[in-house]
C-alpha cells in the first residue's frame, strides 16, 4: 500500500491546523500562565517518573492468588507458619491473616532500620491494613496476597488498622506492632520453614 499521499495530506491538515492554532488571539498574560501550569503538570509528572524508575517507588500491586478458604491447610498461610521468618540471607519476611475483625498473628516484633516484607491474605472479607507513618497501605483482597515492604523508621509502638469497611465490628479491627532498635532485636527461631517465593 501506497503511504506518501495519505502522508502528504495528514502534514497538509497538520499545517494548517498549526496555522489555526497560531492566528488565534492570545492574552499574552493568559499565554504565560498556561506556560506555567504546564510547567509545573510536567514537574509533577517528571517527579511520579523518577520515584517510579528510579527509585522503585510504586503503588502496592501484587497479583498473586490463593485459596482464601483453605488457608490454614495452605503450607505459607499455615498458622505455625505466621508471624515473622528471616530467611538464609537476613530478608525479614512477616506473614499475617485478616479475618473479621483481627490480624493474626496479634502481636510481633521487628526491628527498626530494616525493610520488613509483609505479606498480606484474608480469610474472609476485603480488608485494608494500614499503619501511620510507613507506607504501608493496602487493601487485603479475599483470594489474593497482598505484599509491601516497608520500613519502620524508628523503635515504638505502631498501630495497625483495618482501613476498608468490612462489618459491624470494623472499628475494632486494629493491633499493634512492636518495633525494637535493630541491634536488640533477635530473629525468630524457627526461620527455615519453607513457603512463599523467596524460600523456594
Ligand atoms: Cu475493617
Amino acid at each position: 500500500m501506497e503511504t506518501g499521499p495519505i502522508k502528504q495530506k495528514l502534514e497538509q491538515q497538520w499545517q494548517d491546523l498549526s496555522l489555526q492554532l497560531r492566528a488565534i488571539p492570545i492574552n499574552p498574560l493568559e499565554r504565560k500562565w498556561a506556560t506555567i501550569a504546564l510547567l509545573i503538570a510536567a514537574l509533577f509528572i517528571g517527579i511520579i517518573m523518577i520515584d517510579a524508575l528510579v527509585h522503585g517507588i510504586n503503588a502496592p500491586s501484587n497479583v498473586e492468588t490463593i485459596d482464601s478458604a483453605r488457608l490454614h491447610l495452605s503450607e505459607e498461610f499455615a498458622e505455625d507458619n505466621l508471624g515473622v521468618q528471616t530467611d538464609g540471607s537476613g530478608l525479614i519476611t512477616v506473614r499475617m491473616v485478616a479475618g473479621r475483625y483481627s490480624f493474626f498473628p496479634k502481636h510481633i516484633d521487628v526491628p527498626a532500620e530494616t525493610p520488613v516484607t509483609f505479606r498480606w491474605v484474608s480469610l474472609d472479607v476485603l480488608h485494608g491494613v494500614h499503619i501511620p507513618m510507613t507506607n504501608m497501605s493496602t487493601m487485603i483482597v479475599p483470594g489474593y496476597v497482598a505484599q509491601v515492604t516497608t520500613t519502620f523508621p524508628k523503635p515504638g509502638d505502631y498501630p495497625v488498622l483495618c482501613n476498608e469497611y468490612c462489618g459491624l465490628g470494623h472499628n475494632h479491627m486494629w493491633s499493634n506492632i512492636s518495633v525494637i532498635a535493630k541491634e536488640d532485636w533477635a530473629a525468630p527461631v524457627k526461620s527455615a520453614i519453607a513457603g512463599g517465593p523467596e524460600n523456594e
